[in-house]
């Protein structure tokens, strides 16, 4: 059964142990987000905080902050998850509107609007301002009507103002200034925890993320139509934001703390005026901690951007058999594969592939004995399996990640291959095992 809400969500984590709720009155300002950090650091469990200071409503953070608990949120498992997103690609699954639902229990709008009312953190110390960071954008095609929902940062600038920094809604807000028009947007926070997820997809332009989330639940998202701006947003959030991203307008925004690990310098981004803000009783506002990796962030980009990588690579590669972007690379700029090569120098190709696509900084292939989620054993292999004179690919110039801050100009970058698999054909040492230490646990030695 598909989780109905976040409150859903949070009743299993805390019945998983991997929630805490915390009565400790605290500050938006740093210290929300120094906790996180904490327990993001700590691989611990996610933080309800109930007495937030200066604000009656609770904060959720570092709910998204394991890969146990996105697989939790999916409903799957390490093993499963690729076949859950290849499944759910080819039965999309439309949302449902329906009447009414809770995210309308109280609604605001004109002179009651207020931003500065919702607890929204403020992250990292050179942070302007405070940061929504996991809302919801939902937005239209003004053309073709095709909608869009993503994840993208909104800072806070007053009231009723907020600027954005996005991707496929630029396209739209491009389409709607050809008009002289505005764009329409509602901002969802605090969902269904597998809605996060599924904007995460690499969805090309003019697919809807929503039937993705919809196929991934195995049951429409149930949506319910806006106050003040022609959309629909899921019924069951805890707040929702609606306004319109004003036409030829552009805003300083940032800097702020991103998954790279730095700060991105401020830029002109567009700006939101809002309309109304509508919510649940009692509601949760859900913040998600950015920055140096591991974060929330990045484990929400990692299983959407693993899943599309093998079964791309699956087609071409039938030997490939996991690919995982680890936070250290800030899910994009290392990739490391796992394969059975059929053809002498196969893990070559595959390099050559990747560094062909927009994830070509840093491309580590090692055999399928190899566990890719452990960063140490993929290091023995390298160690263990290379030569540098061999096994090492140097592409100059390719398109780089705009988070690279390491490049001599914006988007401009080099790729580097590892070849860590075995020498091919050759025969290589035996690995090490102990028999039994598969099987034993620690807890047989505790029962005598
Ligand atoms: C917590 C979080 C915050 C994000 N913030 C931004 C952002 O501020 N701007 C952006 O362009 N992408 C951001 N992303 C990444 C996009 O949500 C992601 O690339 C998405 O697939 C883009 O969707 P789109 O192609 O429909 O624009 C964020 C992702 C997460 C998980
Ligand atoms: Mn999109």
């Amino acid at each position: 059964m598909p989780f109905r809400d976040l409150r859903e969500f949070l009743t299993l984590l805390e019945e998983k142990g991997e929630l805490l709720k915390t009565k400790k009155p605290v500050d938006v300002r740093f210290e929300v987000s120094s906790y996180i950090r904490k327990t993001s650091d700590q691989r611990g469990p996610a933080l309800l905080f109930e007495n937030v200071k200066n604000s009656t409503m609770p904060v959720l953070g570092g709910m998204f902050a394991t890969r146990e608990r996105a697989f939790l949120a999916l409903e799957t498992s390490a093993q499963d998850f690729v076949h859950k997103f290849q499944n759910a690609l080819e039965h999309l699954e439309p949302p449902k509107l329906v009447a009414s639902g809770p995210c309308k229990e109280v609604i605001h709008t004109g002179s009651q609007v207020d931003l500065t009312q919702l607890p929204i953190p403020i992250f990292s110390e050179k942070d302007p301002a405070p940061f929504i960071t996991l809302g919801l954008c939902i937005s239209r095609d003004p053309k073709s009507g095709g909608k869009n929902t993503s994840i993208y940062r909104l800072q806070v600038k007053g009231r009723k103002r907020l600027g954005i920094m996005a991707q496929h809604l630029v396209r739209q807000l491009i389409e709607a200034e050809a008009m002289g028009k505005g764009l329409p947007i509602a901002i969802a926070i605090g969902t269904d925890p597998v809605l996060p997820l599924a904007t995460q997809w690499m969805a090309p332009y003019g697919t809807d993320e929503l039937a993705l989330a919809g196929a991934l639940r195995g049951q429409g998202v149930e949506v319910v139509k806006a106050e003040t701006v022609d959309l629909e947003v899921p019924a069951t959030a805890e707040i929702v934001i609606e306004g319109t991203v004003l036409p030829n307008v552009r805003d300083v925004e940032g800097p702020f703390g991103e998954v790279s690990g730095y700060y991105t310098p401020s830029n002109a981004k567009p700006l939101i005026e809002v309309s109304a803000i509508t919510h649940r009783k009692n509601p949760i506002y859900q913040a998600a901690l950015t920055g140096m990796p591991t974060t929330e962030n990045h484990i929400l980009k990692q299983l959407p951007l693993e899943a599309t990588f093998y079964w791309s690579l699956k087609k071409e590669f039938p030997g490939v058999t996991a690919v995982h972007f680890p936070a250290a690379g800030t899910v994009g700029m290392i990739c490391v594969i796992a394969m059975k090569q059929v053809y002498e120098c196969e893990a070559r190709n595959v390099i050559a592939t990747m560094l062909g696509s927009r994830r070509n900084k840093i491309i580590i292939v090692v055999d399928d004995d190899v566990d890719i989620y452990d960063m140490e054993k993929v290091l023995w292999a390298i160690a263990t399996r290379t030569q540098a004179d061999e096994d090492v690919v140097i592409f100059p110039r390719l398109v780089a990640t705009a988070m690279d801050p390491s490049v001599h100009k914006l988007r401009v970058g080099s790729g580097l291959g590892i070849d860590a698999t075995k020498p091919f054909g050759r025969p290589f040492p035996e690995i090490v095992k102990v028999p039994g230490a598969d099987t034993v646990s620690l807890d047989d030695l505790k029962k005598y």
